[in-house]
């Protein structure tokens, strides 16, 4: 094949055998190669070289370029931003919240948190803000009803690719409208939820309004997280920061006598919700990692 005609592009979507692939202005439809399906499909968000098809033939998908990161449900790839959303109802579960910061920073992923339906509850954002005091975390205080916040959030947003997650019904799909223009379906809870239940939505990659984006059909990005949890603090920076001050080291900030993560909890300086979550979460962590080669 001749190698002059490849082009660099952006795995948007794969449908069957086929993906749709964004390069400069266009959209291409490419077969993958089947020794490169062999050791890794692509997925949404891939970067590739591929050969353009012609009039009779279909072009090819050649390389795909490493991976900065990759999620598995949805499946994703080189995500920049995991923005998580959540509203005062439903009701937010902020455990699976920490999860998925957690699940981010492993990812290396930057998150953020996007407080939602702020007409309806003016107060949940600096209940929200508190608890993560002293976290890099950025909370954004907005409403996709009537438009509060978004030109903030949409500047933050820019030039990057974002994977947005939360509860069914949060208003994931009312804030991409209101970010980006789109007209993506909202409201239609128990319709949608039953229908993805049953087939396998995939993700799909928009690019609108300036954010490379990825609404997830409801959500399932984790189920049991392994991983090793002496790494866990690692991954509350405002913990992190306090380790030196711990008798032990290494200190998991659980139990240990002498801890300054704890400390600084039972003065109030740190949030004692997040370090409650915290907890149970190492709590499930070290089980995981204790049943591994089970
Ligand atoms: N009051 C209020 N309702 C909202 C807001 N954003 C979304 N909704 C409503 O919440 C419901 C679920 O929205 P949708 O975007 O479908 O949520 P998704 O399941 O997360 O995609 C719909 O009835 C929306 O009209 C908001 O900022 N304020
Ligand atoms: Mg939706
Ligand atoms: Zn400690």
């Amino acid at each position: 094949m001749d190698q002059n005609t490849s082009m660099d592009g952006i795995i948007l979507q794969g449908i069957g055998s086929f993906y749709r692939i964004e390069s400069g202005n266009q959209v291409y439809t490419c077969r993958a190669q089947k020794k490169l399906r062999k050791v890794a499909a692509p997925v949404p968000g891939d970067s590739v070289r591929f050969q353009p098809g012609t009039g009779e033939e279909d072009g090819w998908i050649e390389e795909i370029y490493p991976r900065r990161n990759a999620l598995v449900r949805p499946a994703v790839a080189n995500v920049d931003i995991l923005a998580l959303v959540i509203a005062p109802l439903p009701e937010p579960d902020l455990l699976l919240v920490e999860r998925l910061l957690l699940y981010a920073a492993q990812a290396d992923i930057d998150p953020v948190l996007i407080v939602n339906k702020q007409d309806l509850d003016s107060e949940l954002p600096g209940k929200i803000r508190m608890e993560y005091a002293g976290s890099p975390l950025k909370v954004f205080s907005v409403s996709a009803a009537d438009g509060s916040g978004i030109d903030k959030l949409r500047e933050s947003l820019r030039e990057k690719l974002v994977c947005f997650a939360g509860q069914s019904a949060v208003g994931k799909s009312s804030l991409l409208n209101a970010l980006c223009g789109l007209s993506l379906e909202t409201g239609g809870l128990s319709r949608k939820t039953e229908r993805g239940r049953h087939t396998t939505r995939r993700a799909e990659l928009m690019t609108a309004g300036g954010m490379r984006i990825i609404d997830t059909p409801g959500f399932s990005l984790l189920d049991a997280m392994e991983m090793d949890p002496q790494t866990m603090p690692d991954y509350y920076p405002e913990y992190a920061e306090l380790a030196d001050n711990c008798r032990f080291k290494p200190c998991l900030h659980d139990r240990e006598p002498g801890c300054a993560v704890r400390k600084n909890v039972e003065s109030g300086r740190l949030s004692s919700v997040r370090y409650e979550r915290y907890r149970t979460i190492l709590q499930e962590v070290r089980e995981t990692w204790k049943e591994r080669y089970r």
